[in-house]
């Protein structure tokens, strides 16, 4: 089995990108001590702060936030970051040649229950001048890696460099990650979906649509049964679709008329959606391709129906 700096040395990655991807590793490493050691440590619960985007911070979210911070910050690749917990982007190195966005612990609500939680990470390029907040402003395309970590009875890294997608285990005994799977490929077809059924009645027509006929399974006109799952952590969510494929959508809704949207295109439906499509999946809002979005804002979010081919396609007839 190959250890996570033998696959860099055999994939040929750059230098830099190879010292950036060893940072946000070392790191996920520390991460996962801390989620492991839960409330021995006393890092469960909640903090009094709200981020950005009006959510309670829990104790953890600030934990592994000011983590990667410090880390990615000594790190000279790195020219600035960009975080879910962060009120706008943080500048680390003037020739950095790297910009890193990250949700430091995505699945937040699950962290109280001892449930997935996981640390996602979307590395773009950096450009030339000022470190401000249009530097990162690019579409997902131009991810030069992405990936996350999970945190769960293994500690999993899922990672692309655009060549791919490799997991690797974190060995308890010798504290480095092990390639265990190698292209991964997702099955173009399914019988899964995952959604927040919850949410149902504040779907667009083409969603409800959608889901009512995998429900009617055999007796509906797909003409098979679906099973359904829902982790309430995109990055579980994501890694079961990748493991044995699946449709797992946030779709858009009215539930809060001013957040049509739930998931933060930059940190969660980008680097995503370059691990689906690197796997032979597909990932859009329904309406776009998400490599494709022009962003506007770093925490602007949008709408995601990712997973197996042919049934992200399926879903999309329905939108038109
Ligand atoms: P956090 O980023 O606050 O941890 O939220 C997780 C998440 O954005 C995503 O990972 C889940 O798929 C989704 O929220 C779960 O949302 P519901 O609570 O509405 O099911």
């Amino acid at each position: 089995m190959q250890t996570f700096t033998q696959f860099l040395a055999e994939m040929s990655v750059s230098p830099s990108l190879n010292q950036l991807l060893h940072t946000l590793t070392k790191t996920s490493k520390e991460i996962s001590h801390a989620v492991q050691h839960g409330a021995l440590a006393g890092v469960l619960g909640a903090t009094e702060q709200e981020n950005v985007q009006g959510e309670t911070q829990k104790k953890l979210d600030v934990i592994t936030n000011d983590m990667l911070k410090t880390t990615l910050a000594e790190d000279s690749t790195v020219k600035g970051i960009a975080s879910e917990e962060e009120d706008d982007v943080v500048a680390a190195n003037t020739d950095g040649e790297f910009l890193v966005s990250f949700d430091p612990l995505d699945g937040s609500s699950n962290i109280d229950i001892n449930s997935l939680v996981g640390t996602i990470f979307s590395i773009l390029p950096a450009k030339d001048g000022e470190l401000t907040q249009q530097q990162f402003l690019q579409p997902g395309r131009n991810q030069v890696a992405a990936g996350y970590v999970l945190y769960g009875p293994s500690t999993m890294l899922t990672l692309t460099t655009g060549n791919g997608v490799f997991m690797f285990t974190l060995c308890p005994e010798s504290n480095e990650f092990m390639l265990t799977e190698s292209n991964v490929i997702i099955p173009a077809d399914t019988k899964e979906f995952a959604i927040n059924m919850s949410n149902q009645r504040f779907w667009q027509p083409a969603m409800q649509n959608y889901i009512d006929d995998l429900l009617k399974g055999d007796t509906g006109v797909r003409g098979k049964n679906f099973n359904m799952r829902w982790i309430a952590a995109m990055v579980g969510d994501v890694h079961r679709v990748l493991s044995r494929g699946g449709l797992f959508s946030y779709p858009t809704d009215t539930k809060n008329p001013a957040k049509p949207f739930k998931l933060r295109l930059m940190y969660e439906a980008n680097p995503m959606a370059l691990l689906i499509e690197q796997a032979q999946g597909k990932a859009s809002t329904g309406y776009e391709t998400i490599l494709d979005i022009e962003p506007t804002e770093i925490h602007q979010r949008v709408a995601v129906i990712l997973g197996s081919r042919n049934e992200v396609d399926a879903c999309l007839k329905y939108h038109g």
